[in-house]
């Protein structure tokens, strides 16, 4: 079964292809279409809805999207909503190395770490039809970029239960107890 997915991040796709290996996720891009809605929403579940109701226009079958990022307590919940392109201007976009530089050093000698991975999934379904599912990971700031795995921000999420950052966990790990992973949990019941 297909399902479309209204994202050009290829490793959200991959994650979402190995939580839900039932379903052929499709891309804009492998569809040949040309999508980048204006994510002006205030929350990321706002953004969500936006890109999902975005690709259902054009594709008009059911659509996932997915808006995600990592909020820093000690930042007022930045980079929050603006995680991909935090510290970056329309003419320059910084690297994911560059963000976590930037953010590290922001938080630097600041001892209140806590942050969190949040991810909100919208399943937009029929005109006007539509769910929400919004999850969380828990963690706290590494002082570092530590691990090879995951993406994005993932070296900067220390987990102090399992004493690795969520860069260190194998893909299958990651998938089991990440924001994406439990709103696609949720997710899966749904379709089926
Ligand atoms: P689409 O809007 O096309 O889906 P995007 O990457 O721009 O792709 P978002 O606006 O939702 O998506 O921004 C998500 C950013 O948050 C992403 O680029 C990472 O920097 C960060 N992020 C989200 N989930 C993450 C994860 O599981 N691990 C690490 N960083 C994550």
């Amino acid at each position: 079964m297909k399902i479309y997915l209204a994202s050009s991040n290829i490793h959200k796709k991959k994650e979402i292809s190995e939580i839900l290996p039932e379903y052929t996720v499709l891309c804009p891009g492998d569809m040949n279409i040309e999508f980048n809605p204006e994510e002006n929403g205030s929350s990321f579940t706002e953004n969500a809805l936006i890109k999902a109701k975005a690709l259902w226009e054009i594709v008009n079958e059911p659509v996932l999207a997915d808006d995600s990022g990592i909020c820093v307590d000690a930042l007022n919940g930045e980079p929050g909503i603006y995680s991909s392109r935090y510290g970056s201007t329309p003419a320059h976009k910084l690297s994911q190395e560059e963000q976590n530089c930037l953010l590290l050093e922001k938080m630097k000698g600041n001892p209140h770490r806590n942050c969190r991975f949040v991810c909100a999934m919208v399943l937009y379904l029929e005109k006007d039809r539509y769910y929400v599912i919004q999850e969380t990971l828990e963690g706290t700031l590494a002082e570092k970029p530590i691990g090879k795995g995951g993406f994005g921000y993932d070296p900067l999420v220390f987990l102090p239960d399992l004493n690795k950052t969520v860069a260190q966990l194998t893909e299958e790990e990651k998938n089991n107890i990440s924001h994406r992973g439990k709103a696609l949990k949720i997710l899966k019941k749904l379709l089926a």
